[in-house]
């Protein structure tokens, strides 16, 4: 196995055609950091410009795959909403759809926020059976973004996206699979083996016809709307990242108290 880099909080591996990027900050639930998302662009850069890569796994460490934007960072910084979505988040789930090679997310336990969303952008779910999904966003007073509900609905039809999105209610990996959101689900101790044994057998499948066979679900499933989807996302996130009950929602996050929201 040749190691890219072995720097935290990205784990980046290539070995037999599969180029691994794991999330590596187990503490925070493997939450987006800065660093770890410029890293996750630099991955899907060169996946897309090696010949010899020809599958991408994504996944995490420890108990999370991944838990979506680093709230502790967010507040620190204060960033814009729409700059952020704009410049970082959206442009990674376009690389993962504009990426002509499979994108596997192998879910190693909770995907939530931003995290689920990068799952979701993934061409195949694979997930152990302690997997959750959680949109999330609700909870802290925020819309979905990052492609969350403009896949979500695609995979799993309007009526229970929409109920996941407003409710924020958890979804475990036994009703993900039987709505047809995941693609396995497998015990915790078999998740790496069976992941990388369905990886291997993209990586060794014909190339140029997985890179045009992606090119058509694109455009049967996901079509040119995508990035203005996302585009307007990032406009309504800017909108809602402004108001009382985020405020509310980021505060409860932190106090670990259930949030009072005002509507305002
Ligand atoms: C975390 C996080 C987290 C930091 C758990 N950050 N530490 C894009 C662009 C711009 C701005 C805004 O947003 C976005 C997109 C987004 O992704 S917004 C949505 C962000 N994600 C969330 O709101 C999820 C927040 N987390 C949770 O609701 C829970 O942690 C879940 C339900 C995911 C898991 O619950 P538990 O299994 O009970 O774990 P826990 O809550 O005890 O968390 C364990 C630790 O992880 C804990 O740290 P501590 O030091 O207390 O042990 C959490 O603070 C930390 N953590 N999520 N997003």
């Amino acid at each position: 196995m040749s190691i890219i880099a072995q720097d935290n909080p990205l784990l980046v591996q290539k070995q037999d055609g599969i180029l691994r990027l794991t999330l590596n900050r187990p503490e925070a639930l493997n939450a987006f950091t800065r660093p770890m998302m410029e890293g996750l662009a630099v991955g899907f850069k060169d996946a897309a410009v090696d010949a010899s890569i020809r599958v991408v796994i994504l996944t995490g460490t420890g108990r999370a795959f991944c838990v979506g934007q680093d709230l502790k960072e967010h507040i620190s910084l204060k960033p814009s909403f729409l700059k952020d979505l704009r410049e970082r988040y959206n442009p990674l789930v376009l690389a993962i759809r504009n990426l002509e090679k499979p994108v596997v997310a192998v879910i190693n336990g909770v995907a939530a926020g931003a995290g689920m969303s990068l799952a979701l952008a993934c061409d195949f779910r694979i997930c152990s059976e302690s997997t959750s999904f959680h949109t999330a966003f609700v909870k802290i007073g925020l819309a979905p973004d990052s492609g969350n509900l403009f896949f979500l609905s695609r995979y799993v039809g309007a009526a229970r996206a929409l109920e996941l999105v407003m409710t924020g209610r958890p979804l475990l990996a036994k009703e993900a699979q039987e709505w047809g959101l995941v693609n396995r689900v497998v015990p915790p101790d078999q998740l790496e083996v069976e992941a990388t044994k369905f990886a291997k057998q993209l990586a060794d499948s014909p190339a140029v016809a997985l890179a045009l066979i992606k090119r058509m679900f694109n455009a049967t499933f996901f079509s040119k709307d995508m990035a203005s989807q996302l585009e307007m996302e990032a406009y309504l996130q800017e909108i809602v990242g402004r108001t009382k009950d985020h405020a509310e929602g980021l505060q409860t996050f932190l106090e670990k108290r259930q949030p009072r929201f005002t509507g305002q």
